[in-house]
């Protein structure tokens, strides 16, 4: 996605935020943008009594370096409103996320939030998820063998993520990534359920029914498609 692109979508969420809010901070590149903009709100009073919980130690980094305050789900257990980017999105509003490795804190944040607004251009959008992204898969490194069977029992061609290095990548909760290449997933709920019944898989990238709206953006502008029009 051209930064530009990144820029639009990711300054139309923020024009979502308002005075007061609890907001959840995604990470990847599309919602370093966000950060700015809101840092640049901030900064110039148009937003203020803002706090945000970072789904990242590279998002918290972000946000303290730019002076947007932080906080945590023990102070502030919900969320008014989650910005965030995505792999993959279909037409459903289901997502593919955890290219950066942060699916988990993205997912817990997702989960109590009341908006969570997802940021992407054109390219990220599929009919079906998987034709375009393998699913990521955040894996206990005691269960990282047996959990590279299941997922290859499950129908998946499975790569461990590495750093350029030849390194594991390791998440920021000191676990492992498989990322699991389904092809097209026609059931994702079943797929989803049937890696939720496993202990060594810590959680999974199918961010199924979280998003309440995404802003898509492209060479012809930015359009938004919410949850109610898709029920
Ligand atoms: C982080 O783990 C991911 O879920 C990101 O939100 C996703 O990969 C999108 O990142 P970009 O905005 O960098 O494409």
């Amino acid at each position: 996605m051209s930064e530009e692109l990144k820029k639009a979508a990711a300054f139309r969420a923020v024009a979502m935020v308002a005075t007061g809010m609890v907001l959840g901070l995604g990470t990847g590149t599309t919602t370093r943008f966000a950060l700015l903009e809101l840092a640049r709100r901030l900064k110039s009073g148009e937003l203020k009594d803002i706090v945000g919980i970072p789904s990242s130690l590279q998002t918290e980094q972000i946000a303290l370096s730019e002076g947007i305050p932080l906080t945590d789900l023990e102070n502030h257990p919900r969320i008014d409103l989650t910005i965030d980017g995505a792999d993959e999105v279909d037409d459903e509003l289901n997502l593919i996320k955890g290219g950066g490795g942060a699916l988990l804190r993205e997912k817990v944040l997702a989960q109590n939030s009341s908006q969570n607004v997802i940021i992407v251009d054109q390219s990220k959008i599929s009919h079906q998820l998987g034709k375009k992204w393998a699913v990521p898969v955040e894996v206990l490194p005691f269960a990282l063998g047996s959990e590279k069977q299941f997922l290859t029992d499950l129908g998946a061609e499975v790569s461990l993520r590495t750093l350029p290095d030849g390194q594991p990548f390791r998440t920021d909760q000191d676990n492992l990534i498989l990322d699991a290449a389904f092809g097209t997933i026609r059931e994702p709920e079943k797929i989803a359920r049937a890696m939720e019944q496993r202990a060594g898989i810590i959680e999974h990238g199918l961010f199924l029914g979280l998003a309440t709206r995404v802003i898509i953006a492209s060479e012809e502008g930015i359009s938004i498609r919410s949850r109610e029009d898709v029920k």
